[in-house]
């Protein structure tokens, strides 16, 4: 049975278009989900096995028929190998995206790019002063080849642990090193964690899943802390500024140019691009008022948070933009983008540009990026889109009026200077905000959409009910973007949907109740804030004492994996929509959700209903905040009768008496 739009999406933008692709008999994946009913219930359970040519090999979950693979493998050991297999990937997908900004600073500085320059000087004497490169009166070109080239190493290093590991708490090193799983260099843990997994190799559920560990350490404190801090520091540090989310941004009078993927190398330098006279000229000519340039998933929030530029969606966007057929071109690098894309194309006029050498596609015309002549490479892409204006069919056009407005950018960093004010940065106030009860504790909400699930809902939801009581929300990915389409993002979302603590706070210093913190590498923001909050002092010593967690309510890719165990394996207890695939092996479930806190301070829970889940987090803090003997809370949680209309405090307080 097709499900309907308000099944597929609670995005009023999405529903619109969904009606159009259906009217024009244009297929979105949730057609394709659909039509790929039922799906392999093996896979689902995790107990399918194809590492090796005598299989594939799957085990019976109802006990009838085979209970092990042809080599003997039980399974445990198959779900397990294969939850490793996936949490070495998304680490992988992570750390070469850090890889290439590695690169680009070190190319940067040796001044063989073009168009790039070293924005972030501060974070990058920061870090050379954190890694212990000291050169007189350096030159930041100077610095950063030093610091750059010291990043590579962290890749291929073959000896002793990442430079980052310093920055983890002692207790939680203390649990790294007895279990085995000290990220030490990013490749190495990769390459390890893979080779555990080829046929024949580790047999053993246990330590197969602190394999999973293993690689997501190397992701969250290797390859994505890498990528956030050199982004920072080649294309600058983000700061707070205002912007718009949602299909509304695309301009019908306008060339309508989307970025969508992952890295910013390329993003940014579109940017650029997108203001030269050459570049603007040709819309003139061409009879566009002018370039709008937008984007979607991750390589959104990385040229949102730098410059602004508007988001016209997340991750089930990127078809719906391109049936709104305003679209001219899409760029696109790498991670997340559908090859289905080219079907759209074909039936509009968008043209479909990959540019990455690691991802080719089908159908698109491929423009190789080069960053060597990045600003001239930008401007031909962009004029390329721009010439396919002419091409566009006005019976075609449907754009969504619906955006909303958004703050973007904030780091850990500039949640200091926030919190406590220019001459006075400190995370102080965050931590006595926990301390005295006015703030539950702190959430990380991140991720993906996913078809099996009506987009945005799981994260609109989870987020709405953990603010009515009191918790703060940092978010990254496209969890942001739901956020940012839906208000969320807006200061104004305090008095909208905040308690009564958590909207004092932030009329106090002026900040959004939910904080966008940027792509999915700046999950590795959310480990360093942990870190402040522990630095700071009066939470505990350990991420696993705090009131913190994190949430992934609609995640689908295997990056969201790797987080998950970076997450959980650093101490933070993470709650996923879907389960993780394991309810093949009881023996693995109970280990997830359970298992693991005796051995890394923290376990995953799998709920599907978002304020359900919202609610294991609540009991969660709670039982963080009980064990470290804080205040109760100052107040009730705001009434849900009250939520979405502006807090009247003394009818709220009414209300709460009943
Ligand atoms: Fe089957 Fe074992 Fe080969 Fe997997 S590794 S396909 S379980 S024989
Ligand atoms: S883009 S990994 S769908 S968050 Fe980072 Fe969004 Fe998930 Fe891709």
């Amino acid at each position: 049975m097709v499900s309907s739009k308000k099944e597929r999406s609670v995005d009023p933008a999405a529903q619109e278009i969904l009606g159009i692709a259906a009217q024009e008999s244009q297929q979105v994946a949730y057609d394709r989900y659909e039509a790929m009913q039922p799906q392999c219930g093996y896979g689902q359970l995790g107990i399918c096995c194809h590492n090796c040519n005598m299989g594939p090999c799957r085990v019976d979950p109802f006990g009838d028929g085979p209970q092990e693979g042809i080599c003997g493998a039980s399974a445990d050991v198959i779900v397990a190998r294969n939850l490793a297999r996936r949490s070495a990937v998304g680490s992988a997908a992570h750390s070469d995206h850090g890889r290439d900004i590695v690169h680009l600073l070190l190319s940067t500085a040796r001044g063989e790019s073009q168009g790039y320059s070293i924005k972030g000087v501060v974070k990058l004497r920061k870090l050379a002063r954190e890694w212990g490169i000291g050169i007189e009166d350096a030159t930041s070109a100077q610095l950063a080849e030093k610091v750059a080239e010291a990043a590579l190493a962290e890749f291929g290093k073959q000896e002793g642990e990442l430079r980052f590991v310093e920055r983890a708490p002692q207790k939680v090193r203390e649990r790294w090193e007895q279990m085995g799983v000290t990220p030490g260099g990013v490749d190495r843990d990769i390459v390890g964690v893979l080779h555990s997994t080829n046929m024949g190799g580790s047999n053993e559920a246990l330590h197969l899943l602190r394999n999973c560990v293993r690689a997501g350490l190397a992701d969250g404190w290797g390859g994505s802390m890498i990528a956030t801090e050199l982004s920072d520091i080649l294309l600058g540090e983000p700061q707070p500024l205002v912007s718009e989310a949602n299909l509304g941004v695309l301009k019908e009078d306008h060339v309508n140019i989307l970025v969508h993927g992952h890295e910013p190398g390329l993003s940014d330098a579109l940017v650029t691009a997108s203001q030269s006279p050459k570049v603007l000229a040709a819309c003139e000519k061409a009879g566009a008022k002018g370039l709008q340039l937008a984007g979607i998933c991750c390589t959104a929030n990385e040229i949102l948070m730098r410059h602004g530029v508007p988001i016209a969606g997340n991750f089930l966007h990127q078809e719906f933009a391109l049936v709104t057929g305003a679209v001219e071109m899409m760029v696109v690098d790498i991670q997340c983008i559908f090859p289905a894309l080219k079907d759209l194309a074909r039936h509009y006029h968008t043209k479909v540009v990959s540019t990455s050498p690691k991802a080719h596609f089908e159908g698109f015309q491929h423009i190789e990026f080069d960053e060597s002549r990045a600003l001239d490479s930008a401007e031909e892409i962009l004029l390329a889109g721009v010439e396919n204006f002419a091409n566009r069919d006005p019976e075609k056009v449907h754009i969504p009026s619906d955006k909303s407005p958004l703050v973007a950018g904030f780091t850990t960093e500039s949640i200091f200077d926030h919190l406590g004010g220019r001459y006075r940065p400190s995370y102080r106030p965050l931590n006595n905000g926990i301390m005295e009860g006015r703030l539950r504790g702190v959430v990380g909400v991140v991720g993906c959409n996913t078809v099996k699930q009506c987009q945005d809902e799981g994260h609109l939801e989870m987020v709405k009910e953990l603010l009515r009581h009191d918790v703060l929300i940092v978010q990254t990915g496209c969890s942001a973007i739901a956020c940012g389409k839906a208000g969320l993002l807006m200061p104004e979302a305090a008095d909208l949907y905040a308690g009564r603590g958590l909207k004092e706070i932030c009329d106090a210093v002026g900040l959004p109740p939910c904080l966008h913190l940027g792509s999915c590498v700046d999950n590795s923001r959310i480990l360093t804030a942990c870190i402040e909050i522990c630095r700071e002092g009066g939470l505990g010593e350990d991420f696993a004492d705090l009131p913190v967690a994190g949430a992934a309510p609609e995640w689908m890719s295997d990056k969201a994996i790797a987080i998950g165990f970076y997450v959980v394996g650093s101490g933070v207890f993470t709650v996923t929509g879907d389960p993780l695939p394991v309810l093949g092996s009881p023996m693995v479930k109970e280990y997830l959700t359970d298992g693991m806190e005796k051995d890394f301070g923290a376990k995953f829970a799998f709920e599907s209903d978002p304020v359900k889940a919202a609610h294991l987090i609540i009991d969660h803090l709670d039982s963080k905040r009980e064990a470290l003997h804080l205040d109760s809370m100052m107040y009730e949680p705001r009434p849900v009768e009250t939520v979405g209309q502006p807090l009247q405090l003394e009818a709220a307080e009414a209300v709460a008496a009943g």
